[in-house]
């Protein structure tokens, strides 16, 4: 689980990359949707799943705020992503391995976006969190 090193890292560096967080999210996404072309099926019904389209912009500011939120929740992302984790088993039915894979997504844009701001020190603390994340939105699959 996350140190309270990990916890400050990440939370220093949210402080730094929020400002940027909707440029992150739909990055984030259109790669997914890119270079994963499978997650595509769940999103079918947008008008247009390529990179900087309107849907895809609006829904990457959309998870980041979630994100933003899982950060101030970083104590207890059990508990604080039960609605979305609920959400998105038993609504959504969105496949559980899709989480690592869009935050796999994400921790490369933070990188491309913020490169001097991700030593690898900080890429672990952010790569522990946002498995802890994907962990805490697969806890209502089971
Ligand atoms: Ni996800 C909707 C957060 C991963 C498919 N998703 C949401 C919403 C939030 C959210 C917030 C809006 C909820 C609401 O309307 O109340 N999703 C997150 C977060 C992650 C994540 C924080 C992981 C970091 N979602 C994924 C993944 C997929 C996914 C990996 C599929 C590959 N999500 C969806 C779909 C919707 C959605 C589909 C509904 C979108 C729409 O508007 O139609």
């Amino acid at each position: 689980s996350l140190s309270d090193k990990d916890k400050a890292a990440v939370k220093a560096l949210w402080a730094k990359i929020s400002p940027k967080a909707d440029d992150i999210g739909a990055e984030a996404l259109g790669r997914m949707l890119t270079v994963y072309p499978q997650t595509k099926t769940y999103f079918a019904h947008w008008a247009d799943l390529s990179p900087g389209s309107g849907p895809v912009k609006k829904h990457g500011k959309v998870i980041m705020g979630a994100v933003g939120d899982a950060v101030s929740k970083i104590d207890d992302l059990v508990g604080g992503l039960a609605p979305l984790s609920e959400l998105h088993a038993f609504k959504l039915r969105v496949d559980p391995g899709n989480f690592k894979i869009l935050a796999h997504n994400v921790i490369v844009v933070i990188g491309m976006l913020f490169p001097g701001d991700f030593p690898p020190e900080v890429h672990m603390s952010v790569d522990k969190f946002f498995q802890n994340l994907a962990l805490a939105l697969s806890e209502k699959y089971r």
